[in-house]
């Protein structure tokens, strides 16, 4: 498949999500159409790759019914989390998705609470879902532990404050005992941006009634994919110039050419544990054609 059968595909999923999106948000009845305004500016736009991955993970998998509600919610936790890393007291960003970011817009409160009415319509949304309860839940479950502390939240907190303990958790980097800078690094990308692909994959094996196997294997298909995919962010950055933060990054760590193998190596192996015909694949394979390729524009020397 070329890459612009790639995009082809995406785009019809992307489609689909927008227009399930739109009348999800939009349609939402509440009594404060402000606050609905703001949800449906910040939900709107954006590549859609996580709910993508839901529903084609579902799909592969054999699932037949709708898991649109799962792949809202997912890109729901996806908007919520980009309001909320753009606000002053985080990343303090003017700009989200070629537009105004919402709290540029809207104001900082109407900022924080268009990212928790996000966060909560997530879970209402999922719960509304008519696939069989039982995995309803779990899908329930599953995306709260990838949106939280274990998760994008610990991923946060790890970013704003690199030096902070890192002890007495499960760590997501296998052999990392936390003190070399940069595996801290790796595990800031694994949790806050590796999480919710790992969590996309899972829902959609989840909601397929796939076994728990193969639950395990597109939940770290999905890491792999996402821990490359704040790799290829950081070496965007580098290769414009660089960001002005004191951000600790990869490439500052493990240099340029280090980081970029390091990313293909993570999108090779996100394409071995995704099965031959998963759109996580071929996404994959998209990247490290387009991002990682010894030609492209990025991989050119800084
Ligand atoms: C505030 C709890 C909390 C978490 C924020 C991942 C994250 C955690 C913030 C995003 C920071 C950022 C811009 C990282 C670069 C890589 C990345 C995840 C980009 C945004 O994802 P895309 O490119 O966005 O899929 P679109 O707009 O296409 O949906």
């Amino acid at each position: 498949m070329s890459s612009e059968d790639l995009t082809r595909e995406l785009g019809l999923l992307k489609e689909s999500i927008d227009k399930a999106m739109g009348a999800a948000v939009s349609g939402y009845r509440c009594d404060v159409p402000l606050i609905r305004e703001a949800m449906a500016y910040s939900a709107g736009g954006g590549k859609r790759l996580r709910g993508a991955i839901v529903l084609s993970t579902y799909a592969s998998l054999g699932g037949d019914g709708d898991a649109m509600p799962f792949a809202l919610a997912m890109e729901m936790v996806h908007a919520y989390s980009l309001v909320h890393d753009d606000l002053p007291c985080m990343d303090d960003d003017d700009m989200r998705r070629g537009r105004p970011t919402c709290h540029r817009k809207y104001g900082e409160a109407i900022g924080v609470l268009a990212g928790d009415a996000l966060l909560t319509l997530a879970f209402e949304t999922a719960a509304s879902s008519d696939l069989p309860p039982y995995r309803v839940v779990e899908g329930i479950r599953a995306l709260a532990y990838g949106a939280g502390a274990a998760g994008m939240v610990g991923g946060q907190v790890l970013d704003l404050q690199p030096g902070i303990s890192t002890g007495g958790g499960p760590s997501v980097h296998r052999g990392s005992n936390g003190d070399d800078p940069a595996d801290r690094v790796r595990l800031t990308y694994r949790l806050k941006t590796g999480r919710l692909f790992e969590t996309a994959a899972k829902l959609g094996a989840i909601l397929a009634g796939a076994p728990a196997t193969t639950v395990a294997r597109a939940g770290e298909a999905g890491m792999c994919f996402g821990f490359a995919f704040q790799i290829m962010d950081d070496i965007d950055d580098s290769v414009q110039g660089g960001s002005e933060d004191q951000k600790d990054t990869l490439v500052k760590r493990v240099s340029l050419d280090a980081a970029r193998r390091e990313a293909a190596s993570a999108l090779e192996r996100s394409i071995r544990l995704a099965g031959p015909d998963w759109f996580l694949a071929r996404l994959s394979k998209h990247y490290l054609a387009t991002k990682l390729a010894a030609d492209s524009p990025s991989a050119s020397p800084s």
